[in-house]
């Protein structure tokens, strides 16, 4: 099964060109991390970027948080992913009709289907909402993660919802590339195509070394639980690294980023020593 593969074994598996972009690119540099970058200044988002971006192979924004946003941002942030060799995953999270969601990923302010490789959706509106947004995506080489589980306390996202999500995902492999889930999803949902021949990405948020959650909801596991006993690929990781991500300290962020990247690729080499 993928779970016991390299990266780059994986990397050869796949024909979407972001799946294969982001495998290829964790091989390269020896790091499943995530960095979810959810400041609100301009300044400190690029700052925490440029940072933390030798360390990581992929940065997760939520654009719409930034209130001073300007389209050179993104001028500025594709810089730093070329400067640093790492992809980029706006977690937009859609969720509304076909027609709708085709709107809002290619157009709006933020445009993102221009400059985020990965994006991801609920799978709440049913199939729908992938062939919208894969109509804009697809002739971009963008790929999709649909959201399958939940990090938060009592989430709804999980038995036959997730069940459902990963039957949707089997039905438009061309661009759904894989899930947001809390472990692998090989045999969720029972299908004809065995786990040998499928090989979803797993990326997975709610990853902390120092806390177990926040005052709100989130959940967090280390990036062992994730990668080795769950059997995720990718951990992404926000506050654990930068904390309230304004007064930035560089070194303290550095070393977090550094640190965070250790774990998740130890926990790697564990599981396909296995
Ligand atoms: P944190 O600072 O590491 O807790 O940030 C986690 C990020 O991952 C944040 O941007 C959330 O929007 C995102 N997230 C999550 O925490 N849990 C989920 O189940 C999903 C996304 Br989906």
């Amino acid at each position: 099964p993928a779970y016991s593969l390299t990266y780059a074994q994986r990397a050869e598996r796949h024909s979407n060109p972001a799946a294969k972009a982001l495998l290829e690119t964790i091989e390269r540099k020896k790091s499943n991390l995530c960095v979810s970058v959810d400041v609100a200044k301009r300044a400190d988002f690029l700052r925490v970027i440029d940072t933390v971006g030798p360390y990581v192979c992929l940065i997760k924004t939520h654009v719409d948080i930034i209130e001073d946003f300007e389209p050179a941002l993104i001028e500025r942030l594709n810089e730093l992913s070329i400067k640093h060799d790492f992809l980029i995953f706006e977690d937009r999270k859609f969720a509304d009709i076909g027609n709708t969601v085709a709107l809002q990923y290619s157009s709006g302010v933020h445009k993102i289907a221009q400059w985020s490789h990965i994006t991801n959706a609920h799978p709440v509106p049913g199939p729908s909402i992938i062939v919208g947004l894969s109509s804009v995506g697809l002739p971009l080489g963008r790929g999709l993660l649909l959201l399958a589980e939940m990090s938060t306390k009592g989430s709804l996202a999980t038995g036959s919802y997730t069940e459902e999500a990963v039957r949707m995902a089997r039905a438009h492999r061309d661009f759904v590339i894989g899930f947001i889930a809390q472990r692998r999803m090989d045999g969720v949902g029972a299908s004809d195509v065995s786990s040998d021949e499928e090989d979803f990405l797993v990326l997975t948020p709610g990853v902390g070394l120092d806390s177990r959650g926040d005052s709100m909801g989130q959940q967090y596991r280390t990036p062992d639980e994730v990668v080795f006993e769950s059997g995720c690929d990718v951990i992404i990781v926000g506050r654990g690294i930068y904390g309230k991500g304004n007064d930035v300290d560089t070194q303290t962020v550095q070393a977090q980023a550094e640190r965070y990247r250790k774990e998740g690729w130890v926990a790697y080499e564990k599981r396909i020593a296995r």
